[in-house]
């Protein structure tokens, strides 16, 4: 892509510009070799809540949220901030406020029906990957923006467009080796206060990021099979 073509990008009114996407074809059986060895890989990730503590690359976790932000949005909008919070005490500080909303929910906020639901994950008010995991990831949603005028522009399809990038930065990090848990603690309020976020951003998840502990458990859970889960027509 050239530097102009990089550099451009819509904001409201701008007429339709388009450049040529000549992409070079894989040939056909190289296209069923990666994408059998794909298939693969992306069934060995597994949703981590045990990290170590041991350090993983920050250039690894850089490229995997610029990975993500190369995921398709709606009109093209790009709703979403990525905050990579590496103060000890501002972890510390979202661990407290995440464990207090997560008593408060497994306590009875999320009834009955939610909590049986949740029982064969194992999982529970206490999130000490929230500060052991070596890297924490806070996505926001942008659910509007400010024109240059100071007037609210507003984005479209965001719940779809950040979840899709959240999709790619989750198969980008567990391809380059790293384990991740998306973890959303109910309400995240609190996330825009503690990390100084504008009024404009909602957060959407918290994602620790790092190695799984060497005695790291996750449930023993199966996955749907291919055809429980495609229909052809
Ligand atoms: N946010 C809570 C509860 C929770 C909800 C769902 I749906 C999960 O798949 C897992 C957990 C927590 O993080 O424990």
């Amino acid at each position: 892509m050239t530097e102009a073509a990089r550099a451009w990008t819509p904001t409201h009114g701008d007429p339709y510009r388009a450049v040529p996407y000549r992409p070079a074809r894989i040939p056909a059986a190289e296209s069923l070799a990666r994408a059998a060895e794909l298939r693969e890989r992306m069934d060995g990730r597994r949703t981590v809540r045990q990290f170590s503590t041991d350090p993983a690359p920050e250039q690894v976790v850089r490229d995997a949220i610029a990975c993500a932000a190369t995921a398709p949005s709606g009109a093209h909008q790009q709703p979403w901030t990525f905050v990579l919070v590496k103060d000890a005490d501002v972890r510390r500080r979202i661990r407290a406020a995440a464990e207090e909303e997560e008593r408060v929910s497994y306590e009875g906020r999320l009834g009955e029906e939610w909590l049986a639901a949740l029982r064969p994950l194992g999982t529970d008010a206490v999130k000490p990957h929230l500060t052991d995991a070596p890297h924490l990831i806070v996505v926001f949603q942008q659910r509007h923006r400010l024109g240059e005028d100071g007037s609210k522009r507003k984005h479209y399809y965001v719940d779809e467009s950040v979840g899709i990038a959240v999709g790619m930065l989750l198969s980008a990090l567990h391809l380059s080796g790293l384990a991740a848990l998306v973890h959303t603690p109910s309400p995240m309020r609190f996330l825009r206060e503690v990390l100084g976020r504008p009024a404009n951003e909602k957060a959407f998840a918290v994602i620790p990021v790092g190695y799984p502990a060497e005695d790291c458990e996750v449930p023993a859970l199966t996955r749907k099979s291919l055809d429980q889960v495609l229909v052809e027509v």
